[in-house]
């Protein structure tokens, strides 16, 4: 056997759960925070837990190799090597007693930790992050979540650099010592796993407020960030505010501790963590202001606020029982964010760009090699499942359930999971189970959600009887084997229908109702609707009510009929988007056969007819009139043919543009404001519909239009028009004036980190064919910061997901340059290192000579040794 086969990491087993041998009473941690190293000391008090089968069993304790284990003592007798085995992330130690108390006093190097998982240094501040299994990086402990207990922390620190000692609960006791150290102690009331503990330690500053809950807690909102950015952070606060409000409305949730923190660090590798009573957000998360921040931003930052806030109930009073159950709080708190999201802005428009996202990279998850169900059976590195399926797709199978159930049994059923498992470890049947109890359905057919991968397909045809008045919705569902999953049964598929009549209006159907949920139960059924006068037109799978690929032989007239009638908006948007996708399927096809491209009017036609709408919203208008994307067009096609489709693209936007330049140009000028900025939802409908119509005036290539795009650039007061107008020029074949632009704008803001974020992110995503030179060319920039999780994924994971043509140049510099980042990154930050993967392990998608040419990088990434578990997995399955 060859050294790597022995050190193949180990498969993890849901079927194979087992209870804890011990549970835990009380967590006492004391933090001694230095230049040099951090000493931790914990006090666990431990009680074998009466549902463990055997009575015998040693103390398991997950403990990194990272941790340098000083002592360890049981009761008070310090215990020698001979009484404990530790072995890889293992720590065992046999012939206990029912109760006792361990004391391990473990040193740690937080400043030379650029995994960023457990305890770390971000910019000179101490954070943690041990969702979730950061915190045997910290001490040997029972790292599950299905382990809580009450903690209590004390944290040591120099008190000039590190003035705010934070941690989770309420501030119990605090003072100083006489060496310039001082102390905090901090205790949490409510049991959490070790996944939710966290610590923060740094000279940082805060904004306050207060919330009054309905039943009248007072809690005290504190949101800390270094000093420069302090004046972000007013939006972030009022999202707390709403989200509050909103959990207490919706969902009846209130908030249970006396304050609630939230921190901005510099260095995460993900988006925000839900940490009981102290939020730790990536500033890219937390910091908005309209100088510095896009509209899409401040809603990411209303989103992602909300959802960790939302995680207090949904993941903490609730957490899960193992991390096969991740989506039981992450698909779940997903959906309460989405909801959220959409009664603060628009509900459409907040639907169509989740389905954007999950029809182009969920679907694609599913088919490639990493394609798991919401609820895995298995994996090496859980790491690599907080994945668009978890969150995602788990979003929508809960959504499933309220479409199913309705909003008023729904909330029953999320009120009964919360009362029936609060302070409990649980599963996602449980949460299912509390749902079919308020409904008394029986949902067995409908777990399969959980537990089958893949993307179910529905064909539907339809027949219109006219002697009986009668049409019939013919349904077939079946769902394509995935990497993980040969077989899969039908799946229970709420399909919500309406039907049109000639004049575009809703036909009436049962009860009155224009909308019907149908159940698609079995592989083929039909559904008949009676007293249907004229052959109506259907609109299938309204808002989306399922994460199915649904096809329906609609003739172009009829999705334009759609696209102008429908009364159900997503579905508007959604004839737009298949008029334009089989319009340009063809198109890639000709591009294929070398024939000239000719753009049916049809389309444009129907553009036009909407730009002339003007009873229109323009969020809507804008959302209707964008083209499906280029990753769009690359998931539906079965060989995904870069360049064809990237010129397709091209050419039928230039098209459209062309034919409809002087309606582009009215709609800009028309919707151009000298109001001040605000992110309210009016206000970004217009700036995305004048921006849109500034891109198809850009894509003609005409110097007036270049100089309306520069004159935007240099009079913009906000960054949505700034940057839109920054990306058009520096994309755009103006070259003098794309450099001068981005000197200028990296100029204005170099001292501001996400700002240079963006301005990498747009010379990343340049199609024009220098690109991979510039990208490796800002790697060496000042402004660059290779230990920085935004700046890689705003320089590299940007060229290799979103600059498909220059990613995928047939000569593989783009592949070759990936693999050597990956390979740098797989010992310093395995996390981000995996999650660059990603493009390369579609190989199979693309033809055979750059199919090629992307594993040969895959192997030489997997030849380099030494890889982490989270790399070794996604390679192991893309290459199997
Ligand atoms: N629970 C967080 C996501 C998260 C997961 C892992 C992390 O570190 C590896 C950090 C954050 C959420 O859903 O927001
Ligand atoms: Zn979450």
């Amino acid at each position: 056997m060859s050294q790597s086969m022995i050190e193949q990491p180990n498969v993890i087993y849901l079927k194979d759960y087992e209870v804890p041998a011990f549970l835990v009473e009380q967590t006492e941690l004391r933090f001694e925070l230095e230049e040099d190293q951090a000493l931790v000391r914990s006090q666990v008090r431990y009680a074998r837990n009466p549902e463990s089968s055997n009575r015998q069993h040693p103390l398991l304790l997950d403990g990194h190799e990272s941790l340098e284990l000083q002592r360890l003592s049981i009761d008070g007798e310090v215990l020698s090597e001979k009484d404990y085995r530790r072995v890889g992330e293992q720590l065992s130690i046999p012939n206990l007693p029912d109760h006792f108390t361990l004391e391990c006093i473990t040193r740690i190097e937080p400043q030379n930790n650029t995994a960023l998982e457990g305890l770390y240094k971000s910019d000179g501040m101490f954070c943690t992050q041990c969702e979730a299994e950061g915190f045997r990086r910290i001490t040997f402990y029972q790292d599950r979540p299905d382990v809580m207990a009450l903690f209590e922390t004390i944290v040591v620190a120099d008190k000039q650099r590190y003035p705010v000692l934070l941690s989770n609960g309420n501030m119990v006791d605090a003072g100083d010592e006489d060496d310039g150290r001082h102390w905090v102690k901090w205790q949490d009331p409510f049991p959490k796993p070790a996944y939710l503990f966290a610590l923060v330690a740094g000279d940082l500053e805060c904004i306050d407020d207060r919330f009054t809950t309905a039943s009248g807690r007072h809690v005290s909102l504190k949101i800390f960030a270094e000093t420069k950015d302090l004046d972000k952070l007013d939006y972030a606060m009022t999202s707390l505010k709403q989200s509050m409000k909103w959990d207490e409305e919706v969902y009846g949730r209130e908030y249970d501790l006396d304050i609630f923190m939230i921190v901005a660090v510099d260095f995460f590798n993900m988006g925000a963590m839900e940490n009981k009573g102290l939020n730790i957000f990536n500033t890219s998360c937390v910091l908005a202001h309209p100088e510095t921040t896009v509209d899409a931003g401040f809603q990411r930052v209303e989103a992602v606020v909300a959802h960790e806030y939302f995680h207090n109930w949904s993941g903490n009073r609730v957490t899960c029982r193992d991390w096969f159950q991740l989506s039981l709080k992450e698909g779940f708190t997903v959906f309460r964010d989405s909801q959220f999201s959409a009664d603060m802005n628009s509900p459409t428009v907040k639907r169509i760009e989740d389905v954007a996202l999950l029809r182009t990279a969920q679907f694609a998850e599913d088919a490639g090699p990493m394609a798991h169900p919401v609820r895995p059976a298995s994996f090496i590195e859980i790491s690599n499942f907080y994945t668009l399926t978890i969150y995602e797709k788990g979003c929508e199978v809960v959504r499933m359930l309220h479409t199913l159930l309705g909003a008023e049994t729904f909330r029953k059923g999320s009120d009964l999971y919360f009362d029936r498992h609060d302070g409990q470890a649980v599963t996602t049947d449980d949460f299912v189970q509390a749902m079919a109890d308020v409904s008394g359905r029986d949902l067995s057919r409908f777990k399969l959600w959980y537990s089958q991968s893949g993307t179910p397909q529905v064909s539907v045809t339809g027949e219109y009887d006219a002697e009986h008045q009668r049409y019939t919705l013919h349904m077939r569902q079946s769902c394509p084997a995935t990497a993980d999953m040969a077989t899969k049964q039908p799946f229970l598929i709420p399909v919500a229908v309406g039907l049109l009549d000639a004049q575009g209006d809703d036909i009436p159907l049962t009860g009155g109702q224009t909308t019907e949920v149908l159940e698609c139960v079995a592989a083929e059924q039909s559904f008949v609707f009676d007293n249907i006068t004229v052959e109506p037109t259907p609109s299938l799978l309204r808002d989306f009510s399922a994460p199915v690929k649904l096809r329906f032989p609609y003739s172009r007239e009829q999705l334009v009929f759609l696209m102008q009638h429908d009364s159900d908006g997503f579905n508007r948007w959604d004839a737009a988007q298949q008029l334009a996708v089989g319009i340009m399927s063809e198109l890639v096809v000709d591009y294929q056969q070398g024939r000239t491209l000719v753009l049916d009017s049809a389309l444009i036609e129907a553009y036009r007819q909407i730009l002339n709408d003007a009873s229109l919203d323009k969020a809507m208008v804008a959302k209707v009139l964008t083209l499906p994307s280029e990753a769009y067009l690359s998931e539906l096609a079965e060989v995904i043919d870069v360049d064809a489709i990237h010129q397709v693209h091209r050419f039928v936007k230039d098209a459209i543009a062309t034919a409809l330049a002087p309606l582009f140009l009215q709609v800009y000028q028309a919707n151009t404001s000298a109001e001040e900025y605000s992110p309210d939802a009016t206000s970004v409908a217009r700036r995305s519909l004048k921006n849109l119509a500034l891109s198809y005036l850009m894509t003609t290539e005409q110097p007036e239009y270049l100089a309306l795009a520069l004159q935007q650039f240099k009079q913009a007061d906000n960054m949505t028009d700034s940057q839109a107008a920054l990306t058009l020029i520096a994309h755009s074949g103006f070259e003098a004036e794309a450099a001068e632009v981005l000197a200028s704008f990296y100029q204005r803001w170099q001292s501001e980190s996400l700002v240079v974020n963006q301005w990498l992110a747009v010379q990343a995503s340049d199609p024009k064919p220098d690109a991979l030179a510039r990208v490796e060319a800002l790697q060496q920039h000042e402004a660059y910061d290779a230990s920085n999780p935004n700046k890689i994924r705003s320089l590299v994971s940007v060229f290799c997901a979103q600059n498909m043509q220059n990613f995928h140049n047939s000569d593989g510099s783009g592949y070759r340059f990936l693999a050597d980042q990956i390979i740098v990154l797989n010992k310093q930050n395995p996390q981000i290192a995996s999650r660059l993967l990603t493009p390369l392990t579609r190989w199979k998608k693309y033809s055979a000579e750059q199919g090629a040419l992307m594993k040969a990088e895959l192997q030489r990434i997997n030849n380099s040794g030494d890889l982490s578990r989270d790399v070794f997995e996604v390679l192991s399955k893309s290459l199997a």
